[in-house]
């Protein structure tokens, strides 16, 4: 038998090319960066070195913590805020009297600029509500998560 026909399908549509070269030559306008975006790696859960999970949440100029919201398993975590802000002072804490069970560990100020790391043990699972107690009016709160194991 002779091998499989050749089949030979001609005409890559051009405006398919077009298109690639209109994408690559689309940039040009270089944004105004009022507001920091946050780097990679903020809020993704990370399991360091030394077995303690990691999370980083950023603060800027305004009331929300990025991210809000974010999920570790039973054991230690080391919680960084990083308060890029140019202007504004944050804090955190856990809402005292929420949660399945408290958590002491807070950081009183966070300037402009500055960063800080706080470690604590979880065990229990549930809901941890944390907030910025300056700015909790303005809706600057948040939710760690601890689930099952
Ligand atoms: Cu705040």
């Amino acid at each position: 038998m002779t091998a499989g026909r050749l089949a030979v399908r001609r005409g890559v549509p051009a405006a398919a090319l077009a298109c690639a070269l209109l994408t690559a030559c689309g940039g040009g306008e270089a944004a105004p960066e009022t507001a920091p975006s946050a780097p990679a790696g903020v809020g993704t859960v990370t399991t360091a070195s030394d077995g303690v999970q990691e999370v980083t949440l950023q603060t800027q100029d305004d009331y929300v913590f990025t991210p809000a919201e974010f999920t570790v398993e039973p054991g230690r975590v080391r919680l960084t805020v990083d308060n890029v802000a140019e202007e504004l002072t944050h804090n955190f804490r856990f809402t005292p009297d929420t949660g399945p069970a408290s958590i002491a560990e807070e950081i009183d100020l966070l300037a402009p600029g500055q960063r800080e790391t706080i470690e604590f043990d979880v065990t229990a699972t549930g809901d941890y509500p944390f907030e910025c107690s300056f700015h909790i009016r303005l809706g600057q709160v948040g939710t760690m998560t601890v689930t099952g194991g």
